[in-house]
C-alpha cells in the first residue's frame, strides 16, 4: 500500500453514520438473495446527512447509488459511509466506485470487504484515484447483518443452519416416535420467522414420511414482500408422495433424487433435481453446489438426525439454532443427531456459542461452527 493518502480515522459522526446505514441495510433483510444487504449514508462537510439509500434486491441499484442519486450534487466533496467495499464490476448494474468518483465523493468508509471476487477491488480503485479510503468501521455489527452471504460467499457454498428441536437430553421423539409436542408454543412460532430469513428449507425424505412436514413460513412472520423460502426434499429413491404435503401450492418444491432413481411424477410447478450418489446416499456436498449455482445463499436444514449428521460429517454445518425444552426422554428415545463418525472427544464437532433466549419455558440456542 505504498503512495495513497492515509485516510484520518472514522468521526463518530461518521461511526453513528454506519450505524445508520447497518440499519438502511437491514431493512431488505429476506430479500436481496443472491445479492448482500447493504447500506449507505453520504454525509456532507459539516457531518449532515445529505442522501441515504440501501440496495432493495438483485437487479435493483446499488446501496451507493440509491444514496448518490438523494444527495445529487451535495455528494461533491463528501464522505461515503457504506456497509459493503463498493464493487468495482458491471454487474447488474454498474461500478459502485467509478459512480462515487464521478459524483465527486472524497472520503469513503466501509464496514466489510467485498469477499466476491468478481466484485471486489472498489476500495483500491477509490485510493488509486486519489479518495481517502477506510475500511473495517463497525466490521463485526455489519459482518452480522449479513452473515449468511458473507458465510455462503466465502465458501462458495450456502451458508447451512440446522435447526432442531429437543429435550434437554438431546431427544427428539420418544421411543414409540410420539414427539407433538416436545417444545411450546413461542419455541414453534419462533421457527418460522427463522425460516423467513433463509432461501431454503431443507428436510430428508425420512422426516417426510414420518412427519409430512409443509415447510412453509406461516403469514406474518416473512418480510413483506419476502418470498417463501424454496423448499428442498433430499429423496434419494424418488419415493415421494404426490399428495405430500410440501407438494402443496403454496411455493415452488425441489424434490432431489439419485442420478440413476426412476423421476418422480410431481404435480405442476414442482420441479426434480437429479444428484450424484456416493456410498448409496446422495452426495450432500454435490447438493449444496448445485443450490448455490441456483442463487440460493442460505440453507435451514431442518431433518432429519441422519441427514443432519451426512452434513456434519462432510463440514457442511455452518451454523446451529437449537430450541431445548426442560424434558427428559432418556437414551431409549429417537436422538435428534445421529452417529458422524467422532469417536474421541477432540473429534467433536465444537461450535460457538452467539445468542441465547428464552422462549416461554424453552431456550433457543444460536451457534456458529466458526468465528464471524
Ligand atoms: C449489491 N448491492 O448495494 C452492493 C453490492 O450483480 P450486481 O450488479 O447486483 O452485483 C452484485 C454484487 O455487487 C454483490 O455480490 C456484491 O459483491 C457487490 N456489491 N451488491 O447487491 C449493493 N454494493
Ligand atoms: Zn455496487
Amino acid at each position: 500500500r505504498g503512495g495513497e493518502i492515509t485516510a484520518p480515522a472514522a468521526s463518530s459522526v461518521e461511526v453513528a453514520a454506519m450505524h445508520r446505514a447497518i440499519g438502511l441495510a437491514a431493512c431488505a433483510a429476506g430479500r436481496t438473495s443472491p445479492n448482500p444487504l447493504v447500506g449507505c449514508v453520504i454525509l456532507g462537510p459539516t457531518g449532515d446527512t445529505v442522501g441515504e439509500g440501501f440496495h432493495r434486491g438483485a437487479g435493483h441499484m446499488h446501496a451507493e447509488v440509491e444514496a448518490l442519486a438523494a444527495a445529487g450534487v451535495r455528494a461533491r466533496g463528501a464522505t461515503a459511509v457504506v456497509t459493503l467495499e463498493p464493487c468495482n464490476h458491471q454487474g447488474r448494474t454498474g461500478p459502485c466506485a467509478e459512480a462515487l468518483l464521478a459524483a465527486g465523493v472524497s472520503r469513503v468508509l466501509y464496514a466489510v470487504p467485498d469477499p466476491n471476487a468478481l466484485a471486489s477491488g472498489g476500495a483500491r480503485r477509490l485510493r488509486d484515484a486519489g479518495v481517502e479510503v477506510l475500511g473495517d468501521v463497525r466490521r463485526a455489527e455489519a459482518e452480522r447483518v449479513n452473515e449468511l452471504w458473507l458465510t455462503a460467499t466465502r465458501l462458495a457454498r450456502p451458508c447451512v443452519t440446522w435447526k432442531f428441536g429437543g429435550s434437554l437430553d438431546g431427544r427428539s421423539a420418544a421411543p414409540d416416535g410420539t414427539s407433538r409436542w416436545i417444545t411450546g408454543q413461542e419455541a414453534r412460532a419462533d421457527v418460522h420467522a427463522v425460516r423467513a430469513a433463509h432461501d431454503a428449507i431443507l428436510v430428508g425424505s425420512g422426516t417426510l414420511h414420518a412427519d409430512d412436514p409443509h415447510l412453509g413460513v406461516r403469514h406474518g412472520h416473512g418480510a413483506p414482500g419476502g418470498q417463501q423460502p424454496l423448499r428442498v426434499v433430499l429423496d434419494r429413491m424418488g419415493r415421494i408422495r404426490r399428495d405430500a404435503r410440501v407438494l402443496d401450492e403454496a411455493a415452488p418444491t425441489l424434490v432431489v433424487v439419485g442420478e440413476d432413481t426412476p423421476r418422480p411424477e410431481l404435480p405442476e410447478r414442482h420441479e426434480v433435481l437429479r444428484a450424484p450418489v456416493v456410498d448409496g446416499a446422495l452426495d450432500l456436498t454435490a447438493v449444496t453446489d448445485a443450490l448455490y449455482a441456483r442463487g440460493l445463499r442460505s440453507v435451514l436444514l431442518e431433518g432429519g438426525a441422519g441427514l443432519a449428521a451426512g452434513f456434519a460429517a462432510r463440514g457442511l454445518l455452518d451454523r446451529v439454532v437449537s430450541y431445548v425444552a426442560p424434558l427428559l426422554l432418556g437414551a431409549g428415545a429417537h436422538p435428534v443427531l445421529a452417529d458422524f463418525g467422532v469417536g474421541t472427544l477432540a473429534d467433536g464437532l465444537r461450535l460457538r456459542l452467539d445468542e441465547v433466549t428464552r422462549l416461554g419455558e424453552d431456550v433457543r440456542l444460536v451457534l456458529r461452527a466458526r468465528p464471524l
